[in-house]
């Protein structure tokens, strides 16, 4: 090998083993349009990751490479670089992120809500081994708002959903959950559910405020009932290969973005629901919206102990140290 080779071999060791970074393109899928939540969270990292590297990040909205499981399967096989998906689709990879679906386990004040997000050891501690497990390194994750149901008929009790087929994530809990609320769970894939709206193969679903406004799903629904039994959570992960070989100067860079744009979309989210719901009346004025009572809420409520039971069933010994460190979470921001 002639010195001129070698010289130019030796230096390009000494830049990997420096961990001088290249100007890279990352790609990143999330479930939602650029305009809703998942967007302009991934958005704002795109920016904190552009204005302090000389890496690009290229987003891939809903639709444009599959639903929530193709994005989740391109994420593990390291074509993607980033991507968000929410615990409703996750619960086949990892049982214990069905957590999220335990109703009325979240709070339902706001500022509560995103105080433990911010602090929970459940989230920034023990969640990120279950999904190392799955070869993904967990960023965050965080709410996108109170969820409420859309039907063709009011509901007032758990006896209003009977025979209702009601689409739900595909999920398992978030089937027993609405199996103990009195509807027929129905397990749908996002891209599917207007479409069965329309043609009647279900009669309801879910969704955060802003959701039900932008996806318009009030053409297809005629009231929507808020019972307070959750708040939609959602995750965003890095392949762990990919972060993993990574020099400690991305590491940080992506820790810095996704820590911003967390706080950003906490910000984004003050006012967002009642907004969305008056546009919902604003575009659709016959559409029905009722806030139950408390009282109205109860039977809703008093299910809550059953599906407790059913994920501890579920998940074991592993679940039930999440749900145990999950309350004593939500106790001190209580
Ligand atoms: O219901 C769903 O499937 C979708 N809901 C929201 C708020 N985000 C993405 C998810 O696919």
């Amino acid at each position: 090998m002639s010195g001129r080779i070698l010289l130019l071999a030796g230096t390009a060791i000494g830049v990997m083993a420096a961990g001088i970074a290249s100007a890279d393109t990352w790609r990143y899928a999330f479930e939602e349009a650029m305009t809703e939540v998942q967007g302009v969270y991934a958005q704002k990292f795109k920016e904190e990751i552009e204005a302090n590297s000389d890496h690009e990040i290229q987003l891939f909205p809903f639709g444009t490479l599959g639903e929530s499981a193709d994005i989740m399967e391109q994420a593990q096989a390291g074509i993607l670089q980033f991507v968000d998906q929410s615990p409703g689709f996750t619960g086949a990879l990892i049982p214990e992120a069905q957590v999220f679906f335990v109703p009325y386990l979240l709070p339902q004040d706001q500022g509560q809500l995103f105080e433990f997000f911010r602090t929970s050891k459940a989230i920034h501690e023990m969640f990120p081994e279950l999904y190392a497990q799955q070869g993904l390194e967990l960023l965050t994750m965080f709410p996108e708002g109170e969820v409420c149901m859309t039907t063709q008929a009011p509901v007032h009790s758990p006896a209003d959903l009977n025979e209702v087929k009601f689409r739900v994530m595909t999920n398992p809990l978030l089937v027993e959950s609405y199996k103990a609320f009195g509807a027929t769970p129905t397990p749908l894939p996002w891209g599917e559910v207007y479409g069965a709206l329309q043609t009647g193969i279900i009669q309801g679903q879910e969704n955060p405020g802003f959701f039900l406004e932008s996806t318009k799903i009030y053409e297809v629904t005629d009231v929507v009932t808020c019972i307070g039994h959750n708040n939609f959570t959602t995750a965003v992960m890095a392949n762990k290969g990919f972060y993993d070989g990574l020099g400690e100067e991305d590491q940080t860079l992506i820790q810095n973005a996704s820590n911003a744009a967390f706080e950003y979309i906490l910000e984004y989210q003050q006012g967002l629901q009642d907004e969305s719901l008056a546009k919902i009346k604003e575009e659709k004025p016959s559409m029905e919206i009722n806030i139950l009572s408390e009282e109205e809420r109860k039977p809703f409520m008093d299910t809550a102990g059953q599906v407790e039971e059913t994920f501890v069933g579920m998940t074991g010994d592993s679940g039930k140290a999440i749900l145990d460190q999950m309350k004593a979470d939500l106790q001190a921001v209580q």
